[in-house]
């Protein structure tokens, strides 16, 4: 049998592919709802918006147009995608026949997917949605000068810290709410300064009330620049590592925030000093933060690779943030979440005692040709076994069935 030469071969090396398989079924990654409809959102008299930067392109048929498509597109990707996983939410896909403004939404607005998500067996994450919205048109939101607009943000904030906390107390595990504002300037402002006190000061105000921490967690996300703010971020990198560390709240490293060159796998470590936990948005920028999604390339698997030589899996959320609107939804969610798995199994697969034993040792020689011997193992058979194991297809049957569910969404309007 292919996996039982496969498992010799990994143990030849002195790695354990059982051991990485199991290990592999409990890591669940949170898949962004945002994918299956553009990041439009369910919001009624939806303004011709789509402010802050956050551009999907592409009319490829069947998007998803109410919260039944979206949960019927979600089951489908779910059911091609191995393990148990996570649905991370924006505030603005509310569930619900009112129309409440951003102010205004409640637990209420949201129950239908917690009922949904507990029948499914999926866990909960939760967004403040700072964008496309009248009240954001100037890409100015927390940190705006007006002090009614900021209140008008502050409020939207509180009340979905208030609604994670509630989703994660019905769910039995902690959402993270993830406040990303895509306040900045598009040409070279006077005072920064002013503009990052702003900022602070409307997010000790959203912070302020004390939520149990195995209800709901609080992560904020940096970046540093986008569409129409290329010349000035308020909440950059390091706006929001130092206000993490302050408050105690998750980082969120998005891997399109930072300068292209730049990869958030080395900050990992870095920042694990000094913060507990780390939620990641997993993307793939392609010169600018275009949000193409994941592929199995050196950016995604030195995450991976950090992710476990660093031993951090179990104090970090992996969360996903690619959207593209050219090719079907549901492929796009299916493979990219894979990928990240993938990438995961193969930094699983490595066998770190040797390496780290070359390195401790200053011999890069060994270091070098073992990292590029052992990719000539058999890892895709090990994953097919996990895919068998858990009921997952995988190859030409997986394409099967996402051409099939694709073709069935494709008549929709
Ligand atoms: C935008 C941020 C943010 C969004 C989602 C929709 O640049 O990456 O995470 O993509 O919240
Ligand atoms: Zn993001």
């Amino acid at each position: 049998m292919a996996y039982e030469t496969a498992k010799m071969a990994f143990a030849e090396w002195g790695i354990d592919t059982e051991a990485a398989i199991s290990k592999l079924a409990t890591v669940p990654i949170s898949m962004h709802c945002w994918q299956g409809d553009d990041v439009v959102g369910f919001e009624a008299q939806k303004e011709a918006t789509s402010g802050g930067g956050i551009q999907a392109t592409g009319n490829h048929p069947g998007r998803a147009r109410n919260p039944d498509e979206l949960r019927a597109d979600l089951e489908f990707a779910y059911s091609m995608i191995p393990g148990r996983h996570r649905l991370n939410l924006h505030a603005m896909y509310l569930d619900s026949d009112e129309n409440p403004d951003r102010d205004a939404i409640e637990y209420k607005h949201f129950s239908a997917w917690v009922d949904w998500a507990r029948q499914q067996g999926l866990g909960l994450d939760f967004n403040p949605s700072l964008f496309s919205h009248p009240k954001a048109d100037d890409n100015l939101t927390l940190s705006h000068p007006d002090q009614g607009i900021r209140s008008f943000w502050i409020e939207h904030c509180r009340r979905t810290r208030d609604i994670a906390a509630r989703i994660g107390a019905e769910m039995g595990s902690p959402c993270v709410n993830n406040i990303w504002a895509p306040d900045g300037y598009k040409d070279t402002p006077i005072d920064r300064m002013a503009a990052r006190a702003r900022l602070e000061e409307s997010l000790d105000l959203v912070l302020a009330k004390k939520h149990d921490p195995a209800h709901m967690l609080d992560a904020v996300e940096s970046k540093l620049f986008g569409i129409g703010v290329e010349a000035c971020t308020v909440g950059s990198h390091e706006f929001y590592m130092g206000y993490a560390i302050r408050n105690k709240t998750l980082l969120c490293l998005d891997m399109g925030h930072f300068h292209p060159t730049e990869n958030i796998a080395d900050k990992l470590s870095a920042i694990a000093l000094s913060l507990p936990q780390i939620l990641l948005h997993v993307s793939r920028p392609m010169r600018w933060d275009s949000d193409h999604v994941i592929l199995q390339n050196d950016d995604i698997m030195s995450v991976a690779h950090e992710l476990i030589s660093a031993d951090l899996l179990d104090r970090t959320c992996i969360g996903l943030d690619f959207f593209d609107a050219t090719i079907s939804r549901t492929t796009a969610w299916v493979i990219g979440t894979r990928n990240m798995q993938k990438a995961l199994l193969r930094a699983l697969l490595t066998p770190w005692d040797r390496l780290r034993s070359a390195e401790a040792r200053l011999d890069f020689t060994a270091r070098l040709s073992l990292t590029e011997e052992f990719k000539d193992l058999p890892f895709g058979q090990v994953w097919s076994e996990f895919c068998t194991r858990l009921d997952t297809p995988c190859g030409l049957h997986l394409i099967r069935d996402l051409e099939t569910y694709q073709s069935h969404v494709t008549s929709r309007g």
